[in-house]
């Protein structure tokens, strides 16, 4: 078959790498050898051809000038973002020779590989990587930012991430979009409940801020941030006392239904309406159509989760579906993730047993204090798909520890981010176009596979191939960092255990581009919890010290501030990607807070003013927006902005690193701030 990179005009089939759930089909044009337009696949079976503004504008990042070109040396302070060209074997010697003298003195624990998935590949992202740094016997990095609470929480009820087939979803009625932001984040979940609502499906959204998702619905309803558990246990409430549960459903396919139906009497919609903000009557007609209309979906989405309380208020939520015997509706039930139906082989990709015995673990979430920690000190960060000097919480405590002079700090980005203006060295990454690599999403059930349209601009090079130079450089001779990224997908993909793949191959997926998960049995035959039954009462939750039954624990009141602050993520950026982008600032414009009217008027604060956001972690600048968009007492921001030293963009300088009830999750949303107006 011919190469992509050798057609020089034409239009060639990709994926998109970003951490997004849709994993869009792109078609990609080129002329003179050169990418000039993106654009959705139609062939692809879920999205269908249409792809957001964010990607369609994707190639004024592939060709960014400010894309770094060759390897750098710094030669400023940290921070000041001064540096000096350097070759990759200048730089692969400086980064080995540093780490095998740490290795002698300080023993490998001394450092620590930081990375998130804004490369969405297997190969890019928990690949060659992994083998690496098992090999090294490195410190290890629990990757918890994003989701994992509400996965552990989701999984206590369901036993993996299975969720709804969006594919059936043009059969449902009633759409609960629950602490997602899906006009942003998961548009063809929008487009498909559109379609439905074509058909007369209602669209309802539980949300802390009636953004762009929220104006869409049918129904929004407002809600103080981290009580969703509250709200959740309430619908039980009352589903169990006007007989809206469905009994033979309760019966065949759950364990615990009767303990929980003594236990939600508690929750009356009165208390319910205290804690969560919603009236009694709101919260009743909820319920009712909630316990009425079948098929319905719940989305669950990773704001809500993003608390102290998230890995519960996820757990409680998925508990509703089986009350109403969703789960056997095609169409209904609800859907988290969608993962499991993809899990390929991590051991083959990930060499395990490379790693001669278990080392130190360090939270993601908790990367300032783990740069603080001076018993054995990390000594040197190897930083990649990720850019914590803005994602992280409490990123000026992070940023403290990037300043360290004694921390070795290599960053291997496409661009001088925030993060990259801390590093010793740092290394240029090619764009996903310019890999071979498979993807899986997390919310359709689609496998892809993405070949290089492009080759490596300037000096980048993939992260698996920086990982293979390292090895060699370190002198780790097994096969293992030989290995291909065709020999690693191959690899990926056999002696599979999840029988979802089964018909999946490397070579079926180079003929077809795409590959549907199988899943003729039902879900509900094959649950992977302790009891094989949707467990509503787990005995699991009070082995690892939670309640056995969903119940409502309130987010911690870390402080006096009279504001609950929620730091969100806005509809041009992804994460931090684009946000060094001129077409995606001006569509942003600047970093708005949006503040109840009530609270405005009460401070004296107009539409428009110039703001200070502050608590005891930090402070932030931005103009406000008054409305009703957010309930009294809350104020929500959209987006991160880049912010160099002195700037005041930070929105995580505000936001705790504590730790969620589960999984060692972030609670970005259950920090606490005041708000002035600049004078
Ligand atoms: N355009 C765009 N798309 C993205 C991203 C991006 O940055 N930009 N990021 C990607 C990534 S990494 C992820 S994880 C996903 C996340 O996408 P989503 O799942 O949509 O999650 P968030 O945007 O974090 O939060 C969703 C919503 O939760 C609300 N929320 C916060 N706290 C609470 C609460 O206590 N209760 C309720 N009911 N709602 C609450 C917020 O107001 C927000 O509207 O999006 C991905 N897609
Ligand atoms: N306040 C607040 N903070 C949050 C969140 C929130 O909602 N609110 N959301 C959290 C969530 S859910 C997430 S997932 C994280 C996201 O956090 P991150 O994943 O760290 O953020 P990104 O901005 O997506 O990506 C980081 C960098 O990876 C680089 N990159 C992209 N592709 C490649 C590649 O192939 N190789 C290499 N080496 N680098 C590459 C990009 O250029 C970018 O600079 O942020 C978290 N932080
Ligand atoms: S960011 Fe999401 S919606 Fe946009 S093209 Fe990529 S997968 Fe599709
Ligand atoms: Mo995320």
């Amino acid at each position: 078959m011919q190469s992509y990179l050798d057609i020089e005009n034409g239009v060639v089939p990709s994926v998109c790498s970003l951490d997004c759930p849709d994993q869009c089909g792109l078609l990609i044009h080129k002329k003179d050898g050169k990418i000039v337009k993106i654009e959705g696949d139609p062939d692809h079976p879920v999205t269908q051809g249409s792809i957001c503004n964010k990607v369609r504008h994707m190639t004024e990042r592939i060709y960014d000038p400010k894309r770094i070109q060759t390897p750098l040396k710094r030669v400023g302070k940290k921070g000041d973002g001064l540096f000096v060209p350097i070759s990759w074997s200048e730089a692969i010697t400086t980064i080995t020779d540093h780490w095998k003298k740490l290795i002698a003195e300080e023993g490998p624990e001394s450092i620590l590989p930081y990375s998130f998935y804004a490369n969405m590949g297997k190969l890019s992202s928990k690949g060659m990587d992994r083998r690496f740094f098992n090999r090294l016997g490195s410190s290890q990095l629990d990757r918890t930012i994003c989701s994992v609470a509400g996965e552990v929480g989701y999984n206590y009820t369901m036993g993996g991430r299975f969720g709804t087939d969006p594919e059936e979803m043009t059969e449902t009625k009633l759409f609960v979009f629950w602490g997602i932001n899906a006009v942003s984040t998961n548009m063809h979940q929008i487009m498909i409940a559109q379609k439905a609502r074509k058909k007369g499906a209602k669209i309802v959204v539980i949300d802390v801020h009636k953004n762009q998702t929220g104006r869409l619905a049918d129904w929004f309803i407002p809600i103080l941030p981290g009580t969703d558990g509250a709200l959740a246990l309430g619908i039980m409430h009352i589903l169990y006392k006007e007989n809206l549960v469905n009994r033979s459903f309760l019966e065949q396919y759950t364990v615990g239904y009767e303990e929980l139906e003594e236990h939600v009497v508690q929750y009356n919609p009165e208390m319910v309406s205290a804690i969560t903000g919603v009236p009694v009557e709101d919260l009743y007609e909820l319920a009712c159509m909630y316990g009425t209309i079948s098929p319905s979906m719940i989305r669950i989405g990773n704001g809500l989760q993003h608390h102290d309380n998230g890995g519960m208020i996820v757990r409680t939520i998925t508990c509703l579906p089986a009350l109403t015997g969703q789960w056997a509706v095609k169409g209904g039930g609800a859907l988290k993730s969608n993962s499991d139906y993809l899990t390929h082989n991590l051991a083959a990709l990930e060499r395990p047993e490379l790693q001669e015995k278990p080392t130190r673990r360090f939270n993601m979430n908790l990367l300032g204090q783990a740069l603080q920690e001076d018993l054995e000190p990390i000594r040197s960060l190897y930083i990649y798909n990720s850019n914590p000097a803005v994602v992280a919480p409490d990123a000026n405590k992070v940023r403290v520890g990037l300043a360290r002079e004694d921390l070795f700090t290599v960053v291997h980005d496409l661009f001088l981010t925030d993060t990259a203006l801390y590093a010793d060295i740092v290394l240029p990454a090619t764009s996903a176009f310019e890999n071979t690599d498979f993807y899986t999403s997390f919310w359709h059930h689609y496998i892809h596979l993405q070949e290089p349209v492009i080759e490596p601009l300037d000096e980048s090079k993939s992260n698996p191939d920086v990982f293979r130079l390292l090895a060699e450089a370190m002198g780790f001779d097994e096969q293992a960092f030989k290995d291909q990224d065709e020999e690693m997908i191959e690899q990926a993909l056999s002696e599979l255990s999840n029988p979802h793949l089964a018909d999946v191959s490397y070579d079926k997926l180079k003929t077809n581009r795409f590959l549907k998960a199988s899943h003729t049995d039902n879900l509900l035959n094959r649950l992977k919890t302790p009891s094989g039954k949707i467990e509503l009462y787990s005995k699991q939750m009070e082995l690892d010290g939670h309640p056995a039954l969903p119940t409502y624990i309130p987010i911690l009141q870390d402080s006096d501030y009279p504001f609950l602050y929620v730091p969100a993520i806005n509809h041009n950026f992804m994460n931090t990607i684009f946000s060094n982008n001129d077409k995606h600032r001006k569509l942003e414009k600047a970093p708005k807070l949006f503040i109840n009217r009530q609270d405005a008027e009460l401070r004296g604060i107009e539409d428009g003013a110039a703001v200070r956001i502050w608590n005891e972690r930090g402070e932030c600048e931005m103009t406000v927006s008054i409305g009703e968009q957010v309930l009294p007492g809350v104020v929500v921001s959209q987006g991160f902005w880049p912010s160099k030293p002195g700037e005041k963009n930070l929105v995580n300088a505000l936001t705790p690193d504590r730790i969620a009830d589960m999984g060692g999750g972030a609670t970005f949303f259950s920090g606490r701030v005041d708000v002035e107006v600049l004078s």
